[in-house]
């Protein structure tokens, strides 16, 4: 199983690097890699589980985190309005956004980054993503607010961006354009 030894830090080339797509059917290997970092979110967020093997609560983790440069995410998370979100995703694109940006009011942290960094994290406010799912099949998600927060901040690793490279460096708590917090 994944565990917080198998995330590479900030500094890692893989963090860096842009990610190559998979090939389509998903081949096993990047399969059961999807399923080991969909339970490793699950786990992470199961209270005995994480204490046992003291695992960070996550939302979200793309295969550049564990030293792997394919475009490979997972997500398991239930958005504010109920709706869960729980994915192996293959190759995910965001094909379209909206003009309006948002962000978490509380910034966003990350797995691989062992520090608090400050300040707010300009985001598409809805994005509609294409991927394929781990049992292979293809999907389109229209996503709002903190899910649409998740998969950008996911696919920004597989394009070798940070959280942190989005921040306004003269004022972090600089309101983006045209940005809501999300609620
Ligand atoms: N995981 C973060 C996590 O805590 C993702 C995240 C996204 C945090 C948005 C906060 C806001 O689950 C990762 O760092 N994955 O890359
Ligand atoms: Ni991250």
């Amino acid at each position: 199983m994944i565990t917080m030894k198998d995330i590479v830090r900030e500094g890692h080339p893989s963090l860096t690097n842009v990610s190559e797509e998979v090939t389509i059917p998903v081949e096993d290997e990047d399969k059961d890699l999807l399923e080991k970092m969909l339970q490793f979110l699950k786990n992470s967020q199961d209270d005995e589980m994480a204490k046992k093997y003291q695992l960070r609560a996550g939302v979200g983790l793309a295969a550049p985190q564990l030293g792997v440069n394919k475009r490979l995410i997972a997500v398991h998370f239930e958005a504010p309005n109920g709706r869960k979100y729980s994915y192996g995703l293959a190759n995910p694109k965001i094909i379209s956004h909206s003009v309006e940006k948002t962000y978490l009011p509380g910034g966003e942290g990350c797995l691989s980054v062992d520090r608090d960094v400050e300040g707010f994290v300009p985001r598409h406010a809805r994005i509609t993503v294409t991927a394929t799912t781990m049992e292979g099949e293809p999907v389109k998600l229209r996503l709002k607010g903190y899910a649409a927060v998740v998969f950008q901040h996911e696919i920004d690793h597989l394009n070798g961006i940070m959280f942190y490279d989005h921040i306004n460096k003269q004022n972090p708590f600089a309101v983006p354009e045209n940005a809501k917090p999300v609620e």
